[in-house]
């Protein structure tokens, strides 16, 4: 079924059989000291034959080259060739190594367009080296992931994705489940023949273990969310408090105004940032309290109506002047840190026993509120914090078809059991795994990650 799909997305022209040369700049766009153009399919070598005096090529070996089409210098170059199938796309392959001026980037694609390529589409690289065998879906998704990924913590996890890793995993808790699945079937003929069909509990015994599997997976989806989308913390609390000091000295940097006035910040301040290695949207609001004026007012309404959406809130009071807890309402159903800045100043008695207390000015305490803001945003994770391997939410939505297939499986098997129900089921799972993977015919699935991936990727 894989081979069936892999083929029929593979781009085709004249024959059925002869995937069309494709061309595109694989380096940002915009001058810099390089540009690196890439060729790939069956025609590379022989465009790149009518630019350059007659060279003999060597797979993986660097030449150094004029480009001359029709008597005009394109460019002094490097070029290196790779044969099918060890290359990237798994083709042929030339990377064009060029004066990274946008004009002779032009020129260069051009004449290749002329010489019988065409420009690829997003992704269209990898898509081929996913359609030749040289990465698996999970693999792409990584490379995606390692493209974008915004902090360390987010590339560690990028990688292991992009190294297999979870393709491994998978593969290994699919060919248990074809095991089970096959001494099961083995019973169900015997009762064709009249033998009462039976699965002991070491089946179910091994069909927990790998529902655990699954279920140790799913428990890493959270932080594969927040890895790739970074989780929204809102900074809150009421005026000179302290929320644009505590801003920058998450950031390390000055970026919002601060001063002795109270209602100094009025607009929602949103910044990018990273905690521990955890992608952070941190957003400094405008101190509450009751206002007449109208500007005031509305960066107080803005503030408010961000907090149902924040993964953290982040409340900031004074730590040395006496604790009330009524004065900022925040939702209860978002966790939140209570901050107690400008400890410098001293400690208010009434200040409860969980307020982080922190000096924005001094930076002590700054350690220890990082912890807590980790340690808050991983707090779904339980044992599961020191993961590097993450789960997208594709791959979350679909394991979780599979988990919820072996729970009822498990049930079968406790109630029953209804030996072709049990069938069913884990033919279910089955299926859900080999889509994780991408041995499945969705072909919705492949499209839409491809076209996800820049032009050149
Ligand atoms: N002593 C001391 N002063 C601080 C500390 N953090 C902030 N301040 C001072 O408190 C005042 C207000 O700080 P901001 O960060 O502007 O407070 P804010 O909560 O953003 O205020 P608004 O934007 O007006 O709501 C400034 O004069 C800061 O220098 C601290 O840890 N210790
Ligand atoms: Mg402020």
């Amino acid at each position: 079924m894989q081979f069936e799909v892999r083929r029929r997305l593979c781009p085709v022209t004249l024959s059925d059989m002869t995937p069309e040369t494709i061309v595109a700049l694989s380096t940002a766009p915009g001058t810099a000291a390089l540009a690196v153009i890439r060729l790939s399919g069956p025609q590379s070598r022989e465009v790149m034959d009518k630019l350059v005096a007659p060279t003999d090529w060597h797979p993986g070996h660097a030449v150094y080259r004029t480009l001359t089409y029709r008597g005009e210098v394109l460019d002094d170059v490097i070029l290196t060739y790779w044969r099918a199938p060890h290359s990237y796309t798994g083709e042929d392959t030339v990377e064009i190594s060029c004066h990274g001026n946008p004009h002779i980037v032009e020129k260069i694609v051009r004449v290749c367009l002329e010489l019988g390529a065409r420009v690829a589409r997003p992704g269209e690289f990898t898509q081929r080296a996913f359609l030749n065998d040289k990465l698996s879906l999970t693999q792409a998704e990584g490379l995606y992931d390692l493209l974008y990924a915004p902090t360390e913590r987010a590339l560690a996890s990028a990688r292991a994705m992009k190294e297999g890793k979870l393709g491994q995993q998978l593969e290994t808790v699919r060919a248990e489940l074809i095991d089970l699945l096959s001494h099961l079937e083995a019973s169900l003929d015997f009762a064709e023949e009249g033998i009462e069909p039976r699965v002991g509990p070491e089946f179910t015994a091994r069909v927990e273990k790998v529902r655990a599997e699954i279920g140790k997976l799913l428990r890493t989806a959270p932080l594969g969310r927040i890895l790739q989308e970074g989780a929204l913390a809102v900074i809150v609390g009421e005026p000179n408090v302290g929320k644009s000091s505590l801003l920058n000295a998450l950031l390390r940097e000055d970026r919002a105004i601060v001063a002795a006035t109270p209602g100094t910040t009025r607009d929602l301040i949103d910044a990018p940032c990273s905690i521990r290695g955890l992608p952070l949207r941190l957003i400094d609001t405008a101190g509450q309290r009751d206002s007449t004026d109208p500007v005031e007012i509305e960066g107080n309404r803005r503030a408010r109506a961000l907090l149902p959406q924040a993964a953290l809130l982040l409340h900031v009071v004074e730590a040395h002047q006496p604790y009330v807890a009524t004065k900022i309402e925040l939702p209860q159903n978002i966790p939140s840190l209570l901050i107690a800045n400008k400890s410098d100043l001293g400690r208010h008695d009434s200040l409860p026993a969980n307020a982080i207390l922190l000096s924005a000015l001094s930076g002590e305490g700054l350690n220890d509120l990082e912890a807590r803001i980790e340690s808050a945003l991983l707090a779904d994770l339980n044992d599961e914090t020191e993961t590097v391997l993450t789960i997208n939410a594709r791959q979350d939505a679909t394991l979780q078809r599979a988990a919820q297939a072996l729970d009822a499986t498990l049930e079968q098997l406790r109630v029953g059991p209804a030996l072709e129900i049990v069938s069913v089921e884990l033919r279910t799972a089955l299926d859900e795994l080999a889509e994780v993977i991408g041995k499945t015919d969705n072909e919705d699935i492949l499209t839409r990650l491809f076209q996800n991936f820049c032009i050149g990727k």
